[in-house]
């Protein structure tokens, strides 16, 4: 028999716990992937280990389908991993309000949505999911109340965070364990390059990951590698520094699949993995080069030494941000360490020509190695942002 769509939907997430909250999570693309990066972890992550009924709303269906390949970007309503997806479009939104409402990153609700949570009459947890930050005014900003001003609801500020004062980070369960297990076997790791179409990397060679901003300290990276004795694969996702590669190999149009070589380096054009597949890159590589917030998050529990590109603000608020992490992440790192990684980061992201000083910063990599893991370790002790979120919105439904 045929089932109508609707059926098949209530089917496929008929599984969740009916007595259990129900929630929405908004989330409208600002521009990249990271909005919608954070909102797929964070919903797929309440289904498959709060056992909670989700439905995700977003307006770029089309960046969504680039980190979770399931998605049809012409569907209005569709169900993967069990989390219930639907374009946030006028059309769409005559629905009862869940009874968790995340708007992610400030991104402002339908009035219409918000007038029906005012009067229905039911108790809502309405969250504001902010942008990650390692500064310390984030501890005592984090679950601060904004009423509204002319109805009866409360909205709460949710920051994820480095302290355990703040709302954590994502992180699955097992997900360290889960690394730790692919990083020690050969087997897993050579069935992973496999399946991307690559080669393992040879004895000693380097093999980094490269994912940042239009940065043109990317041309002095691929000098200093293509001079180097040291063999480096960089494998880049399709897109993006894709002016430095044209500019350093002569390529007019570098597409995915294609490799080029100089020297001691290989780059690697690759297509955009599905995020845990991404993450399972990060576990691979030697170092990996991030940016925004997510790719930035996920290379801390890959445990591997990295570089990160902050999300670049015209007004340079930026910089403090980059500083205050930088802090905490160097706390512990003897200071010889600590100062060529600041270098490092700071040159990284100022995008200047004739650093960052790969071959100063590698000098370091035995330190840097130790540290990762015990950053890591350090980091999973604090509960992680789900489960906080989770804890949270139950408090504001009593
Ligand atoms: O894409 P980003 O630059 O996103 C940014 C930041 O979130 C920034 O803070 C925000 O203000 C801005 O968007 C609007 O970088 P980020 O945060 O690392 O997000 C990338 C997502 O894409 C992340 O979830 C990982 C995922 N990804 C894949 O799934 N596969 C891939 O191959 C790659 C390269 C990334």
């Amino acid at each position: 028999m045929l089932l109508s769509k609707k059926t098949h939907l209530e089917q496929e997430t008929s599984t969740s716990n009916n007595s259990l909250p129900s929630w929405d999570i908004f989330c409208a693309v600002v521009d990249n992937y990271g909005d919608i990066g954070v909102c797929w972890r964070l919903a797929r992550q309440l289904v498959a280990e709060h056992d909670l009924k989700v439905r995700l709303w977003t307006d770029d269906l089309i960046s969504f389908q680039k980190i979770n390949p399931e998605i049809d970007p012409l569907l209005p309503v569709q169900v993967s991993r069990g989390v219930e997806i639907k374009q946030w479009a006028e059309s769409n939104m005559a629905v009862e309000p869940a009874d968790v409402v995340i708007e992610a990153f400030a991104c402002e609700l339908p009035a219409a949505y918000v007038a029906a949570m005012a009067k229905n009459g039911r108790r809502h947890a309405w969250v504001n999911l902010e942008y990650l930050s390692a500064e310390e005014w984030v501890d005592s900003h984090h679950g601060l109340p904004s009423p509204h001003p002319r109805l009866p609801l409360i909205k709460h500020f949710f920051f994820p965070g480095f302290s355990k004062n703040t709302g954590g980070l994502l992180v699955e369960k097992n997900r360290l364990e889960q690394r730790a297990i692919f990083q020690a076997d050969i087997k897993l790791r050579t069935a992973f390059w496999q399946k991307l179409g690559i080669p393992a990397p040879e004895k000693n060679e380097i093999r980094a990951s490269l994912f940042c901003y239009g940065n043109n300290s990317a041309l002095s990276l691929f000098t200093g590698w293509a001079k180097g004795a040291t063999p480096v694969t960089c494998l880049i996702p399709e897109g993006v520094a894709t002016t430095q590669i044209s500019a350093f190999f002569g390529a007019p149009h570098p597409e995915e699949g294609n490799l080029f070589k100089k020297g001691s380096l290989i780059v690697r054009v690759l297509p955009f993995l599905e995020q845990d597949n991404y993450d399972k890159l990060l576990w691979a590589c030697d170092f990996n080069f991030v940016r925004g917030e997510d790719s930035f998050v996920r290379a801390q529990w890959a445990a591997r030494p990295m570089a990160w590109q902050i999300y670049p603000q015209e007004s340079g608020a930026h910089w403090p941000k980059l500083k205050a992490f930088l802090s905490r992440y160097c706390f512990d790192l003897p200071q010889s360490t600590a100062a060529v990684l600041t270098t490092f980061f700071e040159a990284w992201n100022r995008g200047e020509a004739g650093v960052p000083d790969w071959e100063s910063l590698w000098r370091h990599r035995a330190t840097l190695e130790k540290h990762v893991q015990e950053w890591a370790n350090r980091l999973i002790k604090k509960v992680d942002l789900t489960t906080n979120l989770v804890n949270f919105c139950n408090n504001k439904l009593k």
